[in-house]
């Protein structure tokens, strides 16, 4: 088999590359380790900065997400028994973000994908890269038991934190930066409307905690938890009782609870490899770098990598110029650094730390009071949230 470019990974990264490929007649292969239904059960992020709905849009695939998406102006931050709101919207001259769930986006992105007839392998085993530093890059993968090979002008590692791609290259090539977090994140979704019309952060003595929601008539909820707690320990009750007990009063009265339809705890992690290309392999979102889900950026970071390698690799082929893909890595690194910065400060500014004494505790709550308090603060912000330029 033969393709222009080996994407593997069928995330939100490959599947958005493989969309806007495809408009500028690039022909693409996505290797997919797992089966459809898996990928799309996992319950992920649900903040899509307006970057990222532009690209949908580019694509031709934002139009179940205009009908059933809620636009947010603004956000609240909790401390200190009460809640305070940001007008992002006010504050960037306009800008808003877009609740859609990563779940909806890939399903989006999977069905164009099928009408379009382009080929993805769902669970493809021991997809192995080879000869990236030449001109003739493959990919080989075993299905149903026969290995197959992919020749190929370019490989996109799509393949998320865990994926092939990155461990791929010689480890001297690689400089990672990483900071884990002392921490998790418990997480629920359920039947329920949400607490409040726009999100919720919580600052709290207990720990962090996250009111979010995925529609009006589904709520997704996070409580900071032990980095080695166990979601067995956590009955619905439990995880209920204790969001209460970190929400303002007024919310923990008017909260409706119920089952949950999920749960699950993830680890907190700050991680960036440099570079993000190798020849003619290029990683893109989770396979090259990883946020806290506090500033809600993991999947806008992935949209905004594969926007400047599609624009590269596009260049190349219409105008045989290699000057694009020369700078991916420069360019998408320069906005990945912002994203971790902001993600590790709204981290840092919310959770609970072991070490989080009184001093730090009392410098976090003059941190918040000055962001609810200042304009300058309130922007830079919500510049931040609503996410950077391109
Ligand atoms: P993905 O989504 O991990 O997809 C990678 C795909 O590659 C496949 N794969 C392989 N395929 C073939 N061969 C191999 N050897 C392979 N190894 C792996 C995997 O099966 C998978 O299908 O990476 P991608 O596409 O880069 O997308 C990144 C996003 O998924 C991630 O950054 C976000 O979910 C992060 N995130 C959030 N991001 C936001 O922008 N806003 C949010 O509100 C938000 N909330 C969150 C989040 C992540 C969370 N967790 C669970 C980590 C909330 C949470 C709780
Ligand atoms: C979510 O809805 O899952 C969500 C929202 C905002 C975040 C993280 C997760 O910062």
């Amino acid at each position: 088999m033969r393709t222009q470019v080996a994407i593997v990974g069928a995330g939100p990264a490959g599947l958005l590359l493989g969309q806007l490929l495809h408009a500028h007649g690039i022909d693409t292969v996505i290797l997919e380790r797992k089966d459809r239904d898996y990928v799309l059960a996992r319950i992920r992020a649900g903040v899509l900065e307006q970057g990222t709905v532009g690209l949908l849009e580019q694509v031709g695939v934002a139009e179940r997400l205009h009908r059933e998406c809620l636009v947010h102006d603004g956000v609240e931050m909790a401390f200190g028994g009460a809640r305070h709101r940001i007008d992002m919207k006010q504050a960037t001259g306009g800008k808003s973000v877009t609740v859609y769930g990563q779940t909806e986006v890939t399903r989006d992105l999977m069905d164009a994908r099928d009408r379009l007839g382009l080929k993805t392998v769902f669970e493809a085993d021991d997809v192995s890269l080879h000869d990236f530093d030449g001109t003739s890059p493959k990919v080989r993968y075993v299905k149903d038991g026969t290995t197959h090979e992919i020749a190929c002008d370019f490989i996109a590692g799509c393949d998320g934190f865990h994926g092939v791609s990155r461990q791929s290259v010689q480890p001297a090539a690689l400089e990672i930066f990483e900071r884990t977090y002392p921490f998790g994140w418990l997480g629920i979704l359920s039947e329920t409307p949400p607490v409040s019309p726009e999100l919720i952060y919580v600052n709290h003595p207990r720990g962090f905690a996250l009111c979010s929601m995925r529609s009006l008539t589904r709520s997704r909820y996070y409580v900071q938890c032990k980095l080695d707690d166990h979601v067995d320990n956590w009955s619905d009750g439990k995880f209920w009782d204790e969001l209460k007990r970190r929400l303002d009063p007024e919310a923990a009265d008017t909260i409706v609870t119920g089952p949950s339809i999920e749960k699950s705890i993830a680890p907190l992690r700050s991680f960036v490899a440099e570079p993000m290309r190798f020849g003619r392999l290029f990683l893109a979102g989770d396979a090259a770098h990883i946020v806290p889900p506090t500033g809600a950026k993991g999947l806008n970071l992935a949209a905004s990598d594969v926007h400047y390698l599609s624009g590269a690799l596009a260049e190349f082929y219409a105008e045989k110029s290699a000057a694009g893909l020369d700078d991916y890595s420069r360019r998408a690194l320069a906005r990945v650094w912002k994203a971790e910065r902001f993600s590790w400060w709204m981290t840092s500014m919310l959770h609970r730390f072991p070490d989080t004494d009184a001093f730090s505790a009392r410098i976090q709550l003059a941190e918040l009071n000055y962001l609810v308090g200042s304009q300058a603060a309130t922007a830079a912000m919500s510049e931040n949230y609503v996410g950077l330029p391109y």
